[in-house]
């Protein structure tokens, strides 16, 4: 019997097609994101899943799904699995890496030339009707171009992102757990600092890294008071590295110039702070979403799965003591 494989979100046909090949798929074209209830429900007959950032898969879901083998995010961030767990049941974990690193980075880019230069508040403005005509002091940014922007979590999304702004002329300052690569420093002229520096050095601040337990909040009232006035923060990590409630206020209040932001504490629901200020260009989500990169993150997702149910390693395996284990 070919192996059952629950895919929990809308995928492209032609992906869903292949996997059919292959697979006996149950899957959730509705694009309505199944409750936890529902999941295990779900997956308690399954033997490989295909999920997404928003799917649960912990100790908890993970007792009551013996035969599952295989938990293949359609995602860079894992924070949504529990590979300690996975591992304790002999599931193995796959993210899908490096496919989506420009296409986010082009958002991030996006999100802070809009912030800096009011693109979004300028759009609304216009559309309401409000433009009477050119004035000298109107709609006024800030210069993006030789502007120190900070990049925190310096990983490869980072580094596109560092790639962007040295075109730009921008000084570079990055924080991350190790340096990067000393040619690739030289090259951008990126300068490795502590995060507190950075904060208070630079006048873009860019979120890039992982959400876990230790990155929570990372970004809360203190450090948001550490940040210049003009400054502009640009979140295309994941909802959780800010405290939003703190930044809403921050925004209220001026205290820093304005935010980019592509995600949320609680997504799809945000702070209602959010909605009523100018000074910040919100996104869904969406950092990752061209075809040809879903097309990409959706191939990879399932050679992961095919892979990880026909006895070879997936190449994006995430908990690898468990394939040790196997081996044993
Ligand atoms: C995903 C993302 O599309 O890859 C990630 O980590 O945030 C996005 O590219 C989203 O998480 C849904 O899985």
């Amino acid at each position: 019997m070919r192996p059952r494989v629950l895919v929990t979100l809308g995928i492209f046909p032609e992906l869903l097609a292949q996997l059919r090949t292959q697979f006996e798929v149950e899957d959730n074209q509705t694009d309505r994101v199944l409750s936890p209830a529902e999941l295990v429900r779900r997956l308690g007959d399954k033997d490989g899943a295909l999920i997404t950032g928003y799917d649960r898969i912990d100790a908890s879901l993970l007792e009551t799904c013996p035969r599952l083998k295989a938990a293949c995010n359609l995602a860079v961030g894992y924070n949504n699995m529990d590979l300690p767990a996975c591992t304790a049941h002999g599931v193995i974990a796959t993210n899908t890496p490096d496919v989506l690193n420009d296409t986010t980075a082009d958002l991030a880019f996006a999100l802070l030339l809009a912030a800096a230069r009011r693109i979004t508040e300028a759009e609304r403005w216009l559309r309401a009707g409000h433009w009477e005509g050119w004035r000298n002091d109107q709609m006024l940014g800030q210069d993006v171009h030789h502007a120190t922007l900070g990049i925190v979590g310096m990983g490869q999304i980072g580094r596109a992102i560092a790639r962007r702004a040295h075109g730009f002329d921008m000084r570079i300052i990055y924080h991350n757990r190790g340096r990067a690569p000393v040619e690739l420093e030289r090259a951008l002229g990126a300068r490795r600092v502590e995060l507190d520096e950075l904060l208070g050095t630079a006048d873009f601040v860019c979120l890039a890294l992982p959400y876990s337990p230790e990155t929570h909040h990372l970004i809360d009232a203190r450090r948001l008071g550490l940040m210049k006035a003009n400054a502009i923060l640009v979140n295309v990590g994941r909802g959780g590295l800010v405290d939003d409630a703190a930044l809403v206020e921050a925004l209220r209040t001026r205290r820093i110039a304005g935010a980019g932001l592509d995600v949320y504490e609680g997504e799809p629901a945000l702070h209602a702070g959010f909605l009523a200020l100018d000074n910040v260009a919100l996104t869904p989500h969406i950092g990752s979403a061209t075809r040809a990169t879903r097309m990409q993150m959706g191939a990879v997702a399932a050679e992961n799965l095919t892979a990880a149910l026909s006895g070879r390693r997936p190449p994006n395996l995430l908990n690898p003591e468990v394939w040790e284990h196997r081996r044993r």
